[in-house]
């Protein structure tokens, strides 16, 4: 089986386990390339991404870019790269002969779902594709609110706390409610909103591993009563991730979390 989509990025970054996981379900080979999150500004961003020769890093390399968002110092990235992938960032995939850039680990997971050879893991038609597209979206507004907490968390600001409080319960209440009325979250069936959340939710728990921060910054963990408020999102979040599909892509990344929890 040849791959039909090539993803380019920092490892391992749970954005993208979400297309592994959907390949691994849906029988689409996905390729995936990258290094270290500290060791991809040693690299060059492109379709054929390889690790650059410590001559060719310079600030006066033609690809030489001032990382943006969550890398912060020169990375190098080719003018083909950003061509393809406008907003410069990881995880890129690319169709296999590297002419089309699809960026936002969502839509890259729409696209395995898409070419997957059974398609159920995006609805059954337009309505329910679109409805699984609501929750992606519901999902990427909830995720780029994490992205900023946990990139600021040991400088946490008040606004920053009530910004992702308001968000983690604004996206936990609508799961909640999905879950109460049907097995999934978009229906009876698994589909990629699932996949979504599961990948994105796990990396927000990552705040755990501040808590000591957190409280010292007069701040708590804005999960601590999440089983409590939200059992059915986190027990369809242990659910799922212990799945073997779910579990060889995630390896031991909830480990930590289960066992607090015992
Ligand atoms: N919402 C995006 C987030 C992607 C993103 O922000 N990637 C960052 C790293 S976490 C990046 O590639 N930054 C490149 C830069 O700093 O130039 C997704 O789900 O794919």
């Amino acid at each position: 089986m040849s791959a039909v989509l090539k993803i380019f990025s920092y490892l391992p970054n749970p954005r993208v386990w979400k297309s592994i996981i959907a390949g691994r379900i849906s029988g689409v080979e996905v390729e995936v390339i990258g290094d270290k999150p500290n060791k991809l500004s040693t690299w060059l961003w492109d379709f054929n991404p390889r690790k650059m020769e410590e001559k060719e890093m310079s600030k006066d390399s033609s690809y030489a870019r001032i990382g943006k968002r969550g890398f912060s110092g020169i990375l190098y990235k080719t003018d083909e790269f950003l061509k393809a992938h406008p907003f410069g960032t990881v995880p890129a995939a690319f169709s296999p002969e590297g002419d089309i850039g699809v960026f936002e680990s969502n839509s890259i997971l729409r696209a395995v779902a898409r070419v997957g050879k059974h398609g159920e893991l995006y609805g059954k038609n337009n309505y329910e594709a679109s409805r699984i597209d609501s929750y992606l979206d519901a999902n990427l507004v909830f995720a780029r609110e994490a992205q900023v907490y946990l990139l600021e968390i040991e400088n946490l600001t008040q606004e920053g706390f009530d910004r992702m409080s308001a968000a983690y319960d604004f996206y936990l209440n609508g799961i909640e409610t999905s879950l109460a009325n049907s097995q999934y979250i978009a229906g009876n069936e698994l589909t990629i909103a699932d996949i979504s959340f599961v990948c994105d939710f796990a990396q927000f728990l990552r705040e755990g591993h501040y808590e000591e921060i957190l409280t010292e910054n007069g701040f708590g963990l804005i999960s601590k009563n999440g089983p409590k408020d939200y059992p059915l999102v986190f027990k369809h979040l242990l659910e799922l991730s212990d799945r073997k599909e779910f579990s060889s892509v995630m390896g031991t990344y909830l480990d930590w979390y289960r066992k607090k929890r015992n």
